[in-house]
């Protein structure tokens, strides 16, 4: 029950119990005032009657007439008149006999001595068969001498009949006032309730005065709305790719996502043979973008690296993709080999990237690097515009190799929603200091309009940095950044991969993918497995990792020729000097452990130096029995949660950096140093010897979170974002000039 209908009910009772009260005052009142009257009107009647009654007393006849006339009156039952010594003289017809003469006289007689000096009468009320009756007496008197009295019976039966009138008159107010309680609060309440949704419709389609009381709820409601529509009623919580196809039709209207990435999803390459192979590169980037390029269409715009991606492009360098199930296409962009030396080798890889990982190798900015990186942006953000399909696009603008593209694409279009994610760490402020460019690479990225990191810190760290080195006024309500009139939001999306993963979902069973990696191994059935999956650079840790094993063999020698090591290390950026370095230091590392502690067929380290498509890697994650991501300093890491969705089975130990991004969010790992080569080769032993169950419980926690917090919510998250942003815009630009195009929230 409401809480008015709670009060409209009190206030009846409240009615009800004051009618009854009052009903009974009413009831006595009412009589009274009828006796009393009634009292009255016998004393007048009889006072006027003596001395005609006098006259006749004696006469019979005259008697009989003047009592007659006195019963004329409509109220009067009856009159007698009474002798001295109680004998009745004369009575009316209707008199009735329970108050005769010798009844009534000695009671009358009592107040004859008052008679001389003021008639008084003398009445009771009794009851007779036919009601209530007043019954009044009077001595009658001629010159001081009493001749006896007379009796006058008046009918008090009208007196019910008003009470009960006077009842019904209540009652009537008391339905009256309560439907009045009941009936007008609804009516007022239904009226105020047509008037409110009326405004309200008007004021969500835009029609009427806007009320300013609404705002409150038309932005809950809008929120509401969304993320109604956003969850889906089969599944609530969970992003899928269907979801975030809905999601991205319902905000963009069919309109296409641009992406634009230094490594493309597909590399198109010839084989000795002459044949051309398709091959997925082991980027972390790719694997998070490509599941939603396939949900959502679009073109993504990358370099074109394979030896044969020229031979499989169109006229304007769009290739549909992927192999037999083309969603959306690429435009390659080609690149020289001075300008890919310069731009990628050089500025991104040898400057930026050991400026951002926190990883001891030396960042190296030379100025002819510097300059490609320049000219290669402009070029990549000038493939971009010809790609765009209306003024004001979205353009999501992938990692470090492309810190300029943001400003150079807003310059071109700039009511362009331009999201850029950064997947690798932002660095304190006082090391990215230390790049000669920092201010324009600060100035190029507050050309988009969302700035997007895998954690807080992140964010933390590249506001300090505009803090410390630009004129910009820092917007602490919105997280925003504006300089010269624009805005750009600083915003954490931590981000994830798809699920379920597909090369889960095509895998072969577990036990086959064991029997099928004991095999290719060539392992002892009672081995135990632990496995690495990187590309072979500096930031994982792969030294440390494989100095880890070497500490467990010779702390714990119950691992030995029992527990072996795979790495799976992809080539990765081997032009550049500290790469290679890496390549053989990882090589004779691997050579000094294995003559350590290896002997017949066994070999603790395996090094598995090349590529590995996906279905592969998935095959060694669901054979092993841990996995070590041992990364100094890492944006996120995906292997890590990749290994988490391979195992169905809930078996397996995942030993994670407390240097990831990851660590925040999969805390049920065995979080570890990479550096304390102690504590790493503990949590090996410990994962080695987990119960069952307990390995069961670890991973189902971190199943359920990457199941939840997956890509489709990741890029749902950021593009959602992206459209509101750009919808404000509109409404924005609309509402001031329209040739002036501003970013506000
Ligand atoms: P990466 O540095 O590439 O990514 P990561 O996130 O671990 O690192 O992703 C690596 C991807 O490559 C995984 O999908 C993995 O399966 C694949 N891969 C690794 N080794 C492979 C091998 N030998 N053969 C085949 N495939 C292999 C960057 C940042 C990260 C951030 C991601 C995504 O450095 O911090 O998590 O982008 O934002």
């Amino acid at each position: 029950m409401t809480r008015v209908a709670r009060l409209i009910l009190a206030l009846i009772v409240g009615l009800a119990v004051l009618t009854f009260a009052a009903s009974g005052v009413v009831e006595s009142t009412v009589r009274q005032w009828s006796e009393r009257d009634m009292e009255a009107r016998a004393l007048l009647v009889l006072t006027g009657a003596r001395p005609a009654l006098a006259d006749a007393w004696y006469d019979p006849a005259a008697l009989n007439k003047q009592l007659d006339a006195l019963d004329s009156d409509q109220r009067v039952i009856g009159v007698a008149a009474c002798g001295e010594d109680n004998a009745t003289r004369a009575s009316t017809a209707d008199f009735p006999a329970a108050f005769g003469c010798t009844d009534v006289g000695p009671r009358v007689r009592d107040l004859e001595s008052s008679f001389t000096r003021k008639p008084r009468d003398w009445s009771i009320v009794a009851t007779l068969p036919t009601g209530l009756a007043l019954v009044s007496a009077m001595p009658v008197q001629v010159n001081g001498q009493t001749l006896g009295f007379a009796i006058l019976v008046h009918d008090l039966s009208y007196i019910d009949t008003r009470q009960r009138r006077a009842q019904t008159f209540l009652l009537a107010i008391f339905a009256a006032l309560a439907i009045m309680a009941f009936g007008i609060p609804i009516l007022v309440n239904r009226q105020a309730r047509r008037e409110w949704s009326l405004e309200l419709r008007d004021l969500l389609r835009g029609r009427g005065k806007q009320n300013r009381e609404f705002q409150p709820i038309l932005t809950d409601m809008r929120e509401l709305i969304g993320r109604i529509v956003n969850e889906r009623e089969d599944d609530p919580g969970r992003w899928t790719a269907e979801r975030l196809k809905h999601t991205l039709n319902r905000y963009l209207q069919g309109e296409k996502v641009v992406i634009l990435a230094n490594r493309e999803p597909y590399i198109h390459h010839r084989t000795p043979s002459g044949a051309i192979e398709v091959q997925h590169p082991a980027s972390g980037l790719v694997t998070a973008l490509e599941p939603i390029m396939r949900a959502c269409s679009g073109v993504w715009v990358a370099h074109g690296s394979g030896n044969a991606d020229r031979d499989t492009v169109d006229r304007r360098d769009h290739v549909r993709v992927p192999p037999g199930e083309e969603s959306y296409y690429i435009r390659r962009v080609w690149l020289t080999e001075e300008e890919q030396q310069g731009y990628y080798y050089g500025f991104a890889n040898e400057g930026l990237w050991p400026l951002c990982h926190v990883a001891h190798a030396r960042p190296i900015f030379r100025v002819d690097d510097w300059n490609h990186y320049k000219s290669v942006n402009q070029k990549f953000a000038d493939a971009v515009c010809s790609e765009v399909d209306s003024e004001d696009p979205i353009i999501l603008i992938q990692d470090y190799h492309f810190a300029l593209a943001p400003a150079m694409i807003r310059k071109r279009l700039p009511a362009a929603t331009v999201i850029v994610f950064w997947h690798i760490p932002w660095p304190n402020d006082q090391r990215i200091g230390i790049c000669p460019w920092r201010n324009e690479l600060l100035e190029g990225l507050l050309g988009s309009s969302i700035l997007g990191f895998h954690t807080q810190l992140h964010c933390n760290n590249f506001l300090d940095s505009v803090d410390r080195y630009l004129e910009t006024r820092r917007d602490r309500e919105h997280n925003a950044v504006v300089r010269q009139g624009h805005r750009t939001l600083i915003r954490p999306y931590p981000i994830a991969i798809e699920w379920p993963v597909r090369w889960v979902e095509e895998a072969d069973s577990l036990e086959e993918c064991r029997k099928r990696v004991w095999h290719d191994l060539g392992l002892k059935p009672d081995a135990m497995l632990g496995i690495g999956v990187d590309r072979l650079d500096y930031t994982k840790g792969v030294e440390e990792r494989l100095l880890a094993v070497d500490r467990l063999l010779e702390r714990f020698p119950e691992f030995r020729g029992r527990f072996s090591f795979a790495q799976l290390a992809a080539p990765s950026r081997v032009k550049i000097p500290r790469y290679q370095e890496l390549n053989d230091t990882v090589e004779q590392l691997a050579e000094h452990i294995n003559n350590r502690w290896g002997h017949g067929d066994y070999k603790p380290i395996l090094l598995l130096r090349r590529h590995h498509e996906p279905p592969e890697v998935f095959r060694f994650y669901r054979a092993a029995d841990l996995c070590y991501v041992s990364s100094l300093h890492d944006g996120m890491n995906l292997v890590a949660k990749e290994f988490v969705a391979a195992r169905t089975d809930l078996k397996g130990v995942l030993l994670l950096s407390e240097f990831t991004g990851a660590a925040r969010e999969l805390t049920e790992a065995l979080i570890v140093n990479p550096y304390d080569l102690e504590a790493s080769s503990e949590a090996m032993a410990l994962a080695l010897t987990m119960p069952a169950d307990e390995q069961r419980d670890r991973m189902r926690s971190m199943r359920a979170l990457i199941s939840q917090f997956n890509v489709y919510r990741w890029a749902g998250n950021m593009l959602v974002d992206a459209a509101r942003l750009r919808d404000a815009e509109r409404v924005s630009a609309r509402l001031t000039d329209p040739n002036h195009i501003s970013t506000a929230v």
